[in-house]
């Protein structure tokens, strides 16, 4: 029988949805929080708790406890589902699939407390963590000891709001309490992620307790990991396919692709979970995996962000469905970045961006060119000024990959103008600096290198100046046309 749209999804709804639903192989009451996940947005619930999902089929003592460090919707939306929630995997027919890997979900705004306990319970022994470039409160390859969270998190250490102050009491109370630490493992998108949470870790605890900072470094381990699944935003559509699907109502169900990749480095410190019984692959190589991942893939979905968005273009299908930006982000790839990707063992780049490409084709996948363009002030640096860096080194050209670069700034200037707001940490800087520019490449280009945080110290290059000059000044005023034929010779 199938349960009527009007109820909620819950363990009691699970048993009457419909047999072409996939649901949880496990007894989920007899699963134990072994994983603490901060920030437990789409990304991760449509990926890693998928992994987990199978891994308790095998290993009861790996359920998560997420963590939203900001907002309280998802503690909202999943409570009175008892955590569970739907994933939706697109291909040419979509599988819904009930997700329970997830046990808990703490709001830390409000039930600090609770995530404390949770991060120093015996049982827990692998923190996780999505908290988006931002999160990690970086200045280049440090801690930004300025961000506003550092600074009132060195000053009541026992009462964090940032993720890294959340990873330094925990551990701390692991420490006091004679545990082991937990492994640390960053699933954001950047390069040499678990290594830049690490120290930024460490720079942190050796400002409260210098003991507590050489117990960290002797004890804890950062593995480097890299993630990848195309995840577009939950919207109402996806809501009522998944309650037409379920017969029952599901406040936050994600969707993704088919496709996923996890890859993780092999540095566990407290007991490894059997990942690559599920799929994970652990390999002492990530770091070339996550360049070319973050090169290859998210760069041209940036490029396509911006430069689709001057073009009016939706979505990133629709801009693969538009011959030149379809042809210019495929020479982006093959031409301009893949030369300056240096290759893991095996790894065939042009094979790789050949599969990207593909998988940007998908017409199933409605993934929004605004989304990606969020945060553009910190995806910028890892997705495209270390490829124009290391280009620069080699003596290789930079034109085209001043291109999105440029296209960025007339995303931002455009924005500006209109008074539409960008969702972006640096808002109020990129406003101003978007809504005083004139449309003169040099004065324009030269504001916004101003922006340190993002720029710095390429900024300094007169070779990248001079090519971002052009690029910008290429796009003239930026309409759709203007972009076009920018495009169509680049
Ligand atoms: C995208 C990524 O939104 C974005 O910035 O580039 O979320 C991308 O879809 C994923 O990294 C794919 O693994």
């Amino acid at each position: 029988m199938t349960a009527p749209a009007s109820q909620r999804l819950s363990s009691s709804t699970l048993a009457g949805l419909p047999g072409t639903v996939l649901r949880p192989a496990y007894d989920r009451d007899a699963t134990r929080i072994g994983i603490v996940h901060l920030g437990v947005g789409a990304f991760h619930r449509a990926h890693q708790a998928v992994y987990v999902e199978d891994l308790l089929a095998l290993d009861a003592r790996w359920a998560i406890c997420g963590v939203s460090l900001n907002s309280r919707d998802v503690r909202e939306a999943l409570q009175p589902q008892e955590g569970l929630y739907t994933l939706a995997l697109l291909g040419e027919t979509t599988q819904m699939r009930v997700i329970g890997s997830v046990r808990e979900v703490l709001a830390a705004r409000e039930q600090g407390d609770a995530v404390l306990a949770r991060l120093s319970h015996p049982d827990v022994r692998l923190v996780t963590l999505t908290i988006t470039e931002k999160g990690y409160c970086l200045k280049g390859e440090h801690l930004d000891l300025a961000h506003a969270d550092i600074v009132r998190d060195l000053t009541t250490p026992r009462s964090p709001v940032s993720a890294v102050g959340y990873l330094v009491e925990g551990l701390r109370r692991r420490r006091d309490a004679g545990l082991p630490p937990y492994t640390v493992l960053s699933c954001d998108n950047l390069p040499d992620n678990g290594g830049k949470l690490r120290r930024a870790v460490l720079q942190f605890a050796e400002r409260i307790d210098e003991e507590l900072a050489l117990w960290i470094a002797g004890h804890a381990t950062f593995p480097r990991s890299m993630v990848d699944s195309i995840t577009p935003a939950t919207d109402d559509a996806l809501r009522e396919r998944v309650a037409q699907a379920l017969g029952c109502a599901d406040a936050w169900p994600v969707q993704r692709e088919r496709y996923t990749q996890w890859v993780v480095e092999d540095a566990f410190c407290n007991g490894r979970p059997p990942l690559d019984r599920v799929g994970v692959t652990f390999s002492d190589e990530i770091a070339g995996y996550d360049k070319a991942k973050l090169r290859l893939l998210n760069a041209p979905h940036s490029a396509l962000a911006y430069l689709g968005s001057l073009m009016n273009v939706e979505t990133v299908a629709q801009a693969m469905a538009t011959p030149v930006l379809a042809s210019f982000v495929e020479r982006l790839m093959r031409d301009s970045i893949a030369p300056n990707v240096a290759a893991p063992r095996g790894f065939d780049a042009q094979r790789y961006a050949g599969a990207i490409l593909e998988r940007f084709r998908n017409p199933a996948i409605q993934h929004r060119l605004l989304q990606i363009a969020w945060d553009g002030s910190q995806k910028i640096p890892v997705r495209l000024l270390g490829t124009i860096t290391d280009a620069l080194a080699a003596g290789r050209p930079i034109d085209r990959l001043c291109l999105p670069v440029a296209g960025w700034m007339q995303f931002v200037r455009r924005q500006a103008n209109a008074g539409v707001a960008l969702v972006d940490p640096l808002n109020d800087a990129l406003v101003s600096v978007g809504a005083a520019t004139t449309g003169y490449a040099d004065a324009d280009v030269r504001a916004f290198l101003s922006l340190e945080s993002v720029f710095a110290p390429l900024s300094g290059d007169a070779r990248f100046v001079a090519a971002l000059r052009s690029a910008y000044a290429v796009l003239g005023d930026a309409s759709p046309d203007a972009v076009e034929q920018a495009l169509a010779d680049a």
